[in-house]
């Protein structure tokens, strides 16, 4: 039997750290015709790694590229260039077995991450079919030219049919990402994660997801799903499972018929997901969710100004957003939100618009992310728009250094300034650069939480203790 090492090359812990779970599941698929080993970086960051490509000698490698920069403009972290220090050369220094790249980030920056590392191939998307033919092809000296999104050194352009024919991917096996990883460090600091459909048939302006994973919504079984939750909820007991879909209640009635499965189940399990798309709240589905096990969600409209909401090409409406807050009141949902200003044409007054969203209908105890600059990726329409308004030109790639959208009506420090000027008059609004609470609040909070048996999200007694040092002059 050949061998195939897997490597995650994502070193980042914040704000949690996340398990590889596109990795596992090319395991999943590849595991009866290879024998498999994941390297995962996350806790290790490369250590050990060449001992291991030295002991088990894979004929095949495969390096998960993540996250490319954190898409926080004035933080300007750079993955890049540590995913090529710690992994990717060293293992280079020490095989000339093929290396083959996936992962979103690649997925974003395909032909310039090719040049840069001077891999063999690169896959572009989901790759559960895709691998186990290129390494059947590799293996056999076949000719890879017909395999679609995939690049090769000798040519590192997409091969025809990208980006347009993606398979269904996810059928009956199951990731079990902690059978294949050592998901002991995930059980206290992270969550398990779950995919309940892949792709997005949204056309947000700046969004890549789409192009990772498709224009359209294929959606698991629901059985299917709540089987991996309750398997993986007996072997570990107590744990939050996340999903990680692109919008969570999308298509219509999917995320519905997940919940409904759980409760069905009685599993008694927590459950947390990013992306829920205001078009598509009703009382039931807030409703299902509570029964089901939800303990937090994330709120991503970006905006509340309608005519932002229309240049973000956002797809739902203010009072969409609207009835999705006042549905996390109701049913007491802790949520944390997201707004993303600078988008073209955003000025003082639709600046304002989201403010009067946030005091009318956000809940106090809940967190308001304040983010500024759009980060622009390659085939976007927001990297239309840039080259349009001549702010480069076509070709040009934003990779390195990441480059950001500024609405020409608002100068990026008045921006920056409007963002902290709002987030001081309100205790719950955080610039997206003020992130990590300080030790001695994290402290506070931790013996806060167990004196008073607190079991709500860590952000909601955060925001109590910052509310309470503010009104004492403290911060
Ligand atoms: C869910 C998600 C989150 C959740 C994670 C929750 C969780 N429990 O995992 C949260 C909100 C916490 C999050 C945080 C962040 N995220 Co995020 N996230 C995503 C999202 C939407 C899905 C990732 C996912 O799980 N996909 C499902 C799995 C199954 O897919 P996969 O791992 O990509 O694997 C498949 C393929 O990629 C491929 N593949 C993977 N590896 C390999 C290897 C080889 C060899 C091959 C051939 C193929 C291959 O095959 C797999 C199976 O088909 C992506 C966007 C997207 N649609 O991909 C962004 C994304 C990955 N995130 C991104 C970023 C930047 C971040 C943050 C840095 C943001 C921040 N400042 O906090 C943090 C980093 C967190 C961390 N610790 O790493 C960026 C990365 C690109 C970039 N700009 O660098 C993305 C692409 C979004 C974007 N802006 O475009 N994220």
């Amino acid at each position: 039997m050949k061998k195939v090492l897997l490597i995650n090359t994502n070193i980042e812990k914040a704000p949690y750290p996340v398990p590889p779970l596109g990795l596992c599941m090319l395991e999943a698929v590849l595991f009866d015709r290879y024998e498999v080993r994941i390297y995962d970086g996350v806790f290790n960051e490369g250590i050990g790694l060449i001992d291991l490509v030295r002991q088990f000698l894979p004929d095949f490698i495969g390096f998960s590229i993540r996250n490319i920069d954190d898409v926080v403009m004035d933080r300007h972290i750079i993955y890049m260039d540590g995913i090529l220090e710690k992994f990717i050369r060293p293992v280079q220094a020490v095989t000339d077995v093929p290396i083959i790249l996936g992962g979103s980030g690649f997925s974003i920056f395909p032909v310039e991450l090719m040049k840069m590392t001077g891999a063999d191939y690169g896959i572009v998307g989901e790759a559960e079919i895709l691998l186990p033919v290129l390494l059947d092809r590799i293996e056999n000296n076949m000719d890879t030219a017909d395999i679609p999104n995939l690049l090769t050194s000798a040519s590192p352009e997409i091969q025809q049919g990208s980006g347009s024919s993606f398979a269904n991917p996810i059928s009956g096996r199951f990731p079990d990402i902690d059978c294949r990883i050592d998901f002991t460090p995930y059980l206290n600091k992270g969550v398990y994660s779950v995919q309940t459909k892949r792709g997005c048939a949204h056309g947000c302006i700046y969004c890549t997801y789409p192009l990772i994973e498709g224009r359209k919504f294929r959606p698991r079984v629901p059985s299917d799903i709540a089987d991996e939750i309750e398997l993986a909820h007996e072997r570990l007991g107590n744990c939050t499972f996340e999903f990680v879909d692109s919008t969570f209640n999308d298509p219509k009635g999917h995320a519905e018929a997940i919940c409904r499965e759980i409760i069905r189940r009685r599993l008694k399990v927590r459950l947390r997901t990013m992306g829920i798309n205001p078009r598509h709240c009703s009382d039931e589905l807030f409703d299902l969710m509570n029964r089901a096990g939800f303990i937090q969600i994330d709120a991503t409209p970006d905006s509340a100004s309608p005519r932002m909401l229309e240049r973000l090409d956002k797809g739902f409406n203010l009072s969409e957003i609207e009835r999705m807050a006042t549905l996390i009141r109701k049913f007491n949902m802790p949520t944390m939100w997201f707004f993303l200003f600078g988008g073209p044409g955003e000025d003082v007054g639709t600046f304002r618009e989201t403010l009067d969203f946030i005091d009318a209908y956000i809940n106090p105890e809940d967190l308001v992310y304040m983010n500024a600059g759009l980060r622009i990726y390659p085939k976007t329409p927001l990297y239309s728009i840039a080259v349009r308004e001549g702010r480069f030109l076509h070709g040009q790639s934003v990779l390195h250094p990441p480059v950001y959208y500024y609405s020409d009506k608002l100068t990026k420090s008045q921006l920056d300034q409007m963002i902290r000027d709002a987030s001081l008059m309100r205790h719950n609004c955080l610039h997206a650069l003020e992130t990590a609470p300080s030790q001695e609040m994290i402290t506070t909070a931790l013996e806060m939480r167990k004196a008073n048996e607190l079991e709500e999200p860590m952000f909601r007694t955060l925001l109590r203790i910052r509310a309470a040092w503010r009104e004492a002059g403290k911060i």
